[in-house]
């Protein structure tokens, strides 16, 4: 049951102080989680966050939301299941480009066509922090790291486009560097109804570019609606979205405006429509799986 108090940015923060390396964009993304989450009004004990593992995948324990730090890649799948057994719970799903793009980049597009009401949030920085710093999916081609000392050879996924194309209904960018404009994107994400993508660009001040910190992004950065974008325009978001890697474009890429039944809704609908009819007997469902 939703609570009707509201609540401050002071009730989301845990006990658990960030062991994150001062200066890592994270603590912005944090910071503009909490604003978003206190605007949505919600009780802490109503919202589920699960994280896979990543130092960006740390990030549930710092709120006061029921968190999961989970296993490497599988955030959308837990969060997924928690949000059919529970549809009373806001879930929020994050962790890093490593997490959601590479070894759970299988589960993205599933969890996009399936449409629950999930909100994903990826701190993209580019590389793998917590393992000290070895390429990731969205690196760029070229990129020289500790166990790439010749560059990378392969061109980065672009994650705005690979969602976009799999028919994600909500599509935002947002930058640490930009908190209050982050935390508003974060806001609409949750209020979307149905699976919300918000891909962060939260530098990693340890291993990242050095070009690439929260300094150049605000000087960088440029907002889509200083550019006219029409968020509902799906094939103009994938235009601007091919700018990924060289202008930083933060807001709504994609927002669908007619985004039909979540699959929390679809499933209840069924039931509806199969009550009435003969249920099959529980013992007879559980024989049929169980091998003689
Ligand atoms: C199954 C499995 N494979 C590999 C690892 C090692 N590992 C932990 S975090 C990580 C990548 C972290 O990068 P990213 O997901 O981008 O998050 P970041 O630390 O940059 O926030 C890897 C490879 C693991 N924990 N589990
Ligand atoms: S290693 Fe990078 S991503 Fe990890 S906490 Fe440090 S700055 Fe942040």
């Amino acid at each position: 049951m939703s609570t009707c108090a509201s609540f401050a940015v002071a009730d989301f923060k845990s006990d658990l102080k960030p062991i994150w390396c001062p200066g890592c964009g994270d603590f912005g993304v944090l910071q503009s989680i909490y604003r978003a989450l206190s605007a949505i009004g919600r009780a802490p004990h109503e919202i589920s966050f699960v994280s896979g593992i990543g130092c960006s995948s740390r990030i549930p324990g710092y709120t006061t939301a029921y968190g999961f730090n989970s296993v490497h890649g599988r955030a959308l799948p837990i969060a997924q299941g928690i949000k059919l057994a529970h549809p009373e719970l806001l879930v929020l799903a994050a962790g890093g480009d490593g997490d959601g793009f590479s070894i759970g980049g299988g589960h993205l597009p599933h969890a996009i066509r399936r449409n629950l009401d999930i909100t994903y949030i990826v701190m993209d920085n580019q590389i793998y922090g917590l393992t000290k710093g070895q390429l990731s999916p969205t690196s760029p081609r070229g990129l020289h790291t500790a166990s790439s000392v010749f560059g990378s050879l392969e061109d980065p996924v672009n994650p705005l486009l690979y969602v976009l194309g799999y028919g994600a209904r909500f599509v935002a960018q947002g930058t640490p560097a930009d908190m209050a404009g982050l935390s508003t994107l974060i806001e609409a994400a949750i209020r979307f109804k149905g699976f919300s993508f918000v891909n962060v660009q939260s530098p990693c001040i340890t291993f990242g570019q050095p070009d690439q910190q929260l300094k150049a992004h605000k000087a960088g950065m440029t907002s889509l609606a200083s550019v006219g974008h029409d968020p509902t325009n799906r094939i103009k978001a994938m235009d601007l979205a091919q700018a990924y890697g060289s202008t930083l474009y933060t807001g709504i890429f994609y927002q669908d405006p007619d985004a039909g039944p979540t699959y929390e809704e679809a499933v209840e609908t069924r039931r509806t429509q199969f009550s009435g009819k003969p249920i099959v007997p529980r013992q007879r469902i559980l024989e049929n799986f169980i091998p003689r």
